[in-house]
């Protein structure tokens, strides 16, 4: 039996506001006492996690004088120093407060944009001190219900603007940060910009300085637009701009689940696994994701040793998957190979272009070919059922 036991090694990292939430919803009260950081930091380590992620209110209270900001951040430097607990991410929390009610950096309200962009400087600077070389902008309240006051391109502005300056900000303070947009349809905001894996790369490309700016896609949230997690994942990829990842489980066309790694979509998650793995993926595997409402602490740790648990069996499972000979046949036999059109289409060349032409085809055949994909899937199905 293989040994499922996660380590650092394999950089798992959690938000101190997933394994912390304490299951309110907005029909109900919290569920769970709120658990200190430190102590989340101190069981985490004990669990085998490699990180612990934060919003910068999740450690310092958005009131909290200078004094109290140090006092806290020391006590949990040393909790990080005790238990070798890193902190690879940092991001802004710029959707409790009522002030970013209707926006932060795209808020249609000049004096709340400024705001905005001050608290993140904040949260740079806390994220830093801390370690931090990725760092998230979600979007949570950038968006609307009501299209008649402003406008989606003003806000896209906005958004840029805000972007703008704050990588400026980084290189200025030699942080080194790379930044991670993450990409929600909805929830808070009735829409959200930036809605999509594809809306935020086209977005990048219109930034100042798009080198530092790559995606940090979550498997909730294209699940929650209808749209494959394992396609979206993949053109991050294939763009080099995938440079972190939110991993949990929704049912399509739900409320924001976050669901355990796993849960509800296992094939979905198996393929993500083999995104990651087979595409050399260097980044943390982090989870965002909390415990069901029902739970108690124990459930919340039970939450977080399965997240890790299910990373590490899909882990194997693709191992299997890509040295098992019978799935590599199919796979081999789907693919058809043909050198001399592929040579043809590979580079534009007058000469490439009228031999392409005068090629005849035989669509019939083309047309009337069984890939064997049933065949494959079935496979890869009893793979994952445990029987191969
Ligand atoms: C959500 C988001 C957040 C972000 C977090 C870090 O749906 O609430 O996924 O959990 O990931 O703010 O940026
Ligand atoms: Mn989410
Ligand atoms: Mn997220």
């Amino acid at each position: 039996m293989a040994d499922y036991t996660p380590k650092p090694e394999h950089k798992f990292t959690f938000g101190l506001w997933t394994v912390g939430n304490i299951g309110r919803d907005p029909f109900g009260s919290p569920t769970r006492d709120a658990i200190g950081a430190d102590y989340i930091v101190h069981k985490l380590a004990e669990l085998g996690a490699y990180g612990v992620n934060l919003h910068d209110n999740d450690l310092v209270p958005i009131d909290a004088t200078a004094s109290e900001r140090d006092k806290i951040v020391s006590g949990f430097k040393k909790a990080l120093a005790d238990t070798g607990l890193k902190v690879p991410m940092a991001t802004t929390n710029l959707f409790s407060d009522p002030a970013f009610k209707d926006g932060a950096f795209t808020s249609p309200d000049a004096r709340v944009r400024a705001l905005a962009v001050q608290k993140t400087m904040n949260a740079m600077d806390l994220g830093a001190e801390l370690g931090a070389k990725t760092y998230v902008f979600w979007g949570g309240r950038e968006g609307a219900e009501v299209d008649a006051g402003s406008n989606a391109i003003e806000g896209l502005q906005h958004f840029r603007e805000a972007l703008n300056f704050l990588a400026e900000y980084s290189e200025d303070q030699g942080y080194g940060y790379k930044f991670a947009l993450e990409p929600k349809p909805n929830e808070p905001r009735g829409d959200i910009y930036l809605p999509t894996v594809g809306s935020a790369l086209g977005f990048i490309a219109t930034l100042d300085k798009s080198e530092l700016f790559g995606l940090n896609p979550e498997f909730a949230h294209e699940t929650m637009a209808g749209l494959s997690f394992v396609h979206a994942v993949a053109q991050a990829i294939d763009a080099r701009k995938l440079f972190h990842i939110d991993l949990n489980d929704q049912k399509m066309g739900r409320f924001d689940q976050d669901l355990r790694f796993g849960a509800e979509n296992p094939k979905g998650a198996f393929f993500t696994v083999k995104l990651l793995e087979d595409s050399g993926y260097a980044g943390m595997r982090h989870f965002d994701a909390h415990a069901l409402r029902t739970e108690d602490e124990a459930g919340v740790w039970a939450f977080a040793k399965g997240c890790m648990r299910t990373y590490l069996i899909l882990k194997e499972k693709v191992a299997r998957f890509n040295a098992d000979t019978e799935i590599q046949a199919a796979i081999k036999h789907y693919k058809v190979q043909d050198a001399t059109l592929e040579g043809l289409v590979k580079t534009y060349s007058k000469d490439n272009a009228s031999k392409l032409k005068a090629h005849t085809f035989d669509r019939e055949a083309l047309g009337k070919r069984g890939p064997g994909l049933e065949h494959l899937d079935q496979l890869t199905m009893e793979l994952l059922y445990g029987v191969r």
